[in-house]
Parts: C-alpha cells; structure tokens; sequence
C-alpha cells in the first residue's frame, strides 16, 4: 500500500484559516503516518514549542513526526527523525548526531544526488520537484513523470514524490514507481484537511 505524507506550511494553513496543530491533528485522524513539520520563519523557541506540540498529537494517532533540518529541534521532542536537504547539514554528520535509530530522510533532485547518497544511512528519499509547485521558490529543475521513474528504478530506498502533488496526479506519481507521495498545498491549503486527506489517501490505497 501506498503511503501519504504531509508536509506542514504554516502560512498555508494560516491561509485557509488553519493552525499548523489543526491541520496535522485533522490529517492525522484521516489516516496520514508521516507528518513533516518544516518551519522556515520561526524562532526556535517557536519551533520547538510547535513541534513539541505536534509529538503529542502525532503519537496520538501513531504517526511519525519528522523534523524538517533542525537537529536539535529533533531531538529536543525525541521526534521520531530529521529530513535534509541538499544545502542543510551533510546526511551523514545528522546521522552522527541523531544516532542509528531515527528516521533519516534526505532529498534528492536528480540522479547525481541519488548516486552520492547510495551506501549511506538514509533511511527514505524525498524526490523532488515532479510538477511545478508555487509552495517553495528555489526548485531547481522539475523531475516531471519520468524523470520519477528513472530514480525510483535506479535506488532501493523507499521515495516519497513531493511537488505539485494533488488529487488529479498522485496516482500517477504511484504508478511511476514512488513508494508514497508527500505533499503541502494539497492537505494544508484545502478548506478540510481532513477531507483532503481521505481523498488522496483513496486514490493511492
Ligand atoms: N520540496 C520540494 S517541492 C516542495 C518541497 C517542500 C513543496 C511541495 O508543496 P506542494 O504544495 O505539495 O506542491
Ligand atoms: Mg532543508
């Protein structure tokens, strides 16, 4: 079975009127098992005391809770792992730092980075972009379908599409090869999280 991961925005859902808490909590209920917190703006005060918040809830329903490139935030909330990118802290000194049994997540944009990242501890990938996505600026360029496919063939490791993910595409990015899909806009911008989630969550069950 294919798996649904959020990522949290928290102008997203401050945009369709909704705390970062609420839409994790409403996705959650709906069935989603990896939830992202990824906070760009926050103080880290703020930031550990949301993700601190979202542990709770998260544990809850059985889900696990990622922290997007802060280590120490990770670990402040005993989070269940980290997800970097390719300018954050090297995957391998996170690994260090977070020890053997945390959730490792890197993203990966194109075969080369994919290569680097054989033989190492990354537990998941993150595969992006595949479509165009007004979610985060600094995309470089877009995977689209198949360059998806050739990845997912290319590597062991479980991958999570993210970019431009909705209801009208993600069985396609399923059928590529993905192991789940992750997305923002589609569960933090729609008027019911909860509502969003279950629709995705049909369509790749
Ligand atoms: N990383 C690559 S694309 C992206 C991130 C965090 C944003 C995806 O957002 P959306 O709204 O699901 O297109
Ligand atoms: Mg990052």
């Amino acid at each position: 079975m294919s798996e649904l991961y959020l990522v949290t925005d928290a102008d997203i859902g401050c945009r369709a009127g909704h705390t970062v808490p609420y839409v994790v909590e409403e996705a959650c209920r709906a069935g989603v098992r990896w939830v992202q917190v990824r906070e760009k703006t926050a103080s880290t005060r703020a930031f550990v005391e949301l993700a601190a918040e979202l542990k709770r809830i998260t544990q809850t329903y059985g889900a696990r809770l990622i922290i997007n490139d802060r280590v120490d935030v990770a670990l402040a909330v005993d989070a269940d792992g980290v997800h970097v990118g390719q300018d954050d802290m090297p995957h391998q000194l996170v690994r260090k730092l977070i020890g053997p049994d945390k959730i490792l997540g890197l993203s990966v944009n194109n075969l080369a980075e994919l290569q680097e990242a054989r033989g190492t501890a990354v537990d998941y990938l993150g595969v992006a972009a595949i479509f165009p996505t007004a979610t985060k600026q600094d995309t470089s360029s877009l995977l689209g379908l198949e360059g998806l496919r050739e990845l997912c063939r290319q590597t062991q490791l479980p991958t999570f599409a993210i970019g431009g993910i909705n209801t009208g595409n993600i069985q396609d990015v399923i059928r590529a090869g993905a192991t789940g899909a992750a997305v923002v806009s589609a569960i933090c911008g729609h008027p019911s999280p909860y509502e969003g989630t279950r629709e995705l969550i049909q369509l790749i069950q």
